[in-house]
């Protein structure tokens, strides 16, 4: 079984907008385990870092400090294929092109304040993953109903 981990984070507006519960509700009920959970206020250097790949957009500036203007629910989710479900459970990044049934889909209109981030791949996984966490604040842990979600 290729067990993935993914970073998934509310951001500020999902934050003040009361859904932390809804968002990891999903994420629990579709069967996935948490690992590691902080509700976290990041610095524009550290956004920086996490969003290095898209300096240099227009919207950079705006979207540094949308993410810095208030605490993030960062988080760390595992299991199979977590990064590609992950992905899915969030929707589009564009809300207006977004599913019903997916988080954005359901919470969000505006592509600026689209709730919540998730990691687009293994790699950026881990590089997102060690930027927000310690190694002592992931849990490695068996979940109980493991048996019950995976048949293999
Ligand atoms: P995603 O968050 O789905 O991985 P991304 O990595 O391309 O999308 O962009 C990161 C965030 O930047 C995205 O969640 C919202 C913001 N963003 C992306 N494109 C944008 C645009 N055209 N206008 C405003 N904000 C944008
Ligand atoms: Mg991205």
């Amino acid at each position: 079984m290729s067990t993935e981990q993914t970073f998934i984070a509310v951001k500020p507006d999902g934050v003040q907008r009361g859904l932390v519960g809804e968002i990891i509700g999903r994420f629990e009920r579709r069967g996935y385990k948490l690992a590691a959970i902080k509700l976290v206020t990041p610095s524009k250097e550290h956004l920086e870092k996490h969003y290095e790949d898209l300096k240099g957009k227009p919207f950079f500036p705006g979207l540094i400090s949308y993410m810095a203007s208030g605490p993030v629910c960062a988080m760390v989710w595992e299991g199979r294929e977590a990064c590609k479900v992950g992905r899915q459970l969030l929707g589009a990044t564009n809300p207006m092109a977004s599913q019903p049934g997916t988080i954005r889909g359901d919470f969000a209109i505006d592509v600026g304040r689209n709730v919540c981030h998730g990691s687009d791949g293994v790699d950026s996984a881990k590089k997102e993953i060690d930027l927000w966490f310690k190694k002592e604040e992931i849990n490695s842990w068996k979940k109980a109903d493991e048996s019950w979600v995976y048949e293999n």
